[in-house]
C-alpha cells in the first residue's frame, strides 16, 4: 500500500532566503527512476529514437560554425525549447506537484508557464552562458518571474553549475550589452567576487528571482550536465509583446488585462 505525502513546501527559512538572496536549492523533488526517464528522453532526442523536427533545437555555436567538431552532433545540442508543451514526460515534471507546491508559495495560487528550456552542456564541449538577469530577456511585467532550473545530472562546479549574486535581484534591471554569441550584464554593474556557486544534485532544483544575475561556466569535465529552466509567472502579469503569446495555465485563474493562459496542449 502506498501511502499519500503532501507536496514538498520551502521551510520559512528557505522562503526568507529566497526573497533576501534571490535563489534557494531544494533536493530531491522527484525520485531518481523518475530522472532515469527524462534523461532516456533527452538522449531519445539529441541522439536518436524520437522525432526532434517539430523542436527548435539549438546547436552550440562553435560546433554550428565548424570550429569544435562532435563524434555526433547530439554531442553539441545546446538548448531544446518547450518540451513541457510536446512531451509527455517533461509535461509532468513541468506540473509536478512539488515543484508546483514551492512555486505557489514564492508566486501565489494561480500560476503560468512562461518558458521551458533544456540547458545542455556536453562533457568538455558546453560553453559558458554569461551572467545576465533573465527578465531583461523577457517581455512580461512586473519583473518578478521565478525558475525553476531543475538539475537531471548532478550540477558540480566542474560541470558548469550556476553561479548567482545573491541580494541582485533587489537592484532592478541592469544595463545588457551584446557581446559574441551572447546578452550579459554590463560588467561596470556588478562585482563578479559576489558570485556564489549552487550546485544541486540531480532531482533537486534551483528556484531563482527572475532578475537574479546568474552565469554558467564552460563545462571542462567529462560528465554531461543537463537541466532544463522551468519558468513561470503569476497569473496577474502582463505582457508587454505584441502580438501577445498566450501561456500554458499550471494552476488557478486568469485575469482581465494580464497574460492569457490556457490548458496545456492535450499530448
Ligand atoms: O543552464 C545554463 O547553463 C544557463 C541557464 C540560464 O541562464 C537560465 O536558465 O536563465
Amino acid at each position: 500500500m502506498s501511502v499519500a505525502t503532501a507536496p514538498m513546501q520551502l521551510t520559512e527559512q528557505q522562503l526568507v532566503q529566497y526573497q533576501r538572496d534571490g535563489y534557494v536549492v531544494v533536493e530531491g523533488l522527484l525520485s531518481r527512476d523518475e530522472v532515469a526517464g527524462l534523461l532516456e528522453r533527452v538522449r531519445e532526442y539529441t541522439h536518436g529514437g524520437r522525432d526532434a523536427s517539430k523542436l527548435h533545437v539549438q546547436v552550440e555555436p562553435r560546433v554550428k560554425r565548424g570550429e569544435l567538431k562532435v563524434a555526433h552532433l547530439g554531442d553539441g545540442v545546446r538548448k531544446i525549447d518547450r518540451l513541457v508543451q510536446h512531451d509527455d514526460r517533461f509535461r509532468r515534471l513541468g506540473l509536478n506537484e512539488n515543484i508546483v507546491s514551492i512555486l505557489e508559495q514564492i508566486l501565489g495560487p494561480d500560476i503560468q508557464l512562461f518558458r521551458n528550456a533544456l540547458m545542455l552542456k556536453p562533457p568538455e564541449v558546453g560553453s559558458q552562458k554569461g551572467m545576465h538577469q533573465d527578465s531583461p530577456y523577457w517581455k512580461v511585467e512586473p519583473m518578478d518571474l521565478c525558475s525553476c532550473w531543475f538539475a537531471l545530472d548532478d550540477a558540480t562546479p566542474e560541470n558548469g553549475c550556476m553561479g548567482v549574486i545573491p541580494g541582485g535581484h533587489l537592484k532592478g534591471a541592469l544595463p545588457h550589452v551584446h557581446v559574441t554569441d551572447d546578452f550579459v550584464i554590463d560588467e561596470k554593474h556588478y562585482n563578479k567576487d559576489e558570485m556564489v556557486l549552487a550546485p544541486v544534485k540531480a532531482g533537486g532544483g534551483l528556484f531563482f528571482h527572475s532578475l537574479v544575475p546568474h552565469y554558467t561556466a564552460p563545462n571542462r569535465s567529462k560528465h554531461w550536465r543537463r537541466a532544463i529552466a522551468l519558468s513561470y509567472m503569476s497569473a496577474r502579469s502582463r505582457s508587454t509583446q505584441n502580438p501577445e503569446p498566450t501561456y500554458m495555465t499550471v494552476k488557478g485563474r486568469s485575469f482581465p488585462g494580464c497574460v492569457k493562459g490556457e490548458a496545456p496542449p492535450r499530448l
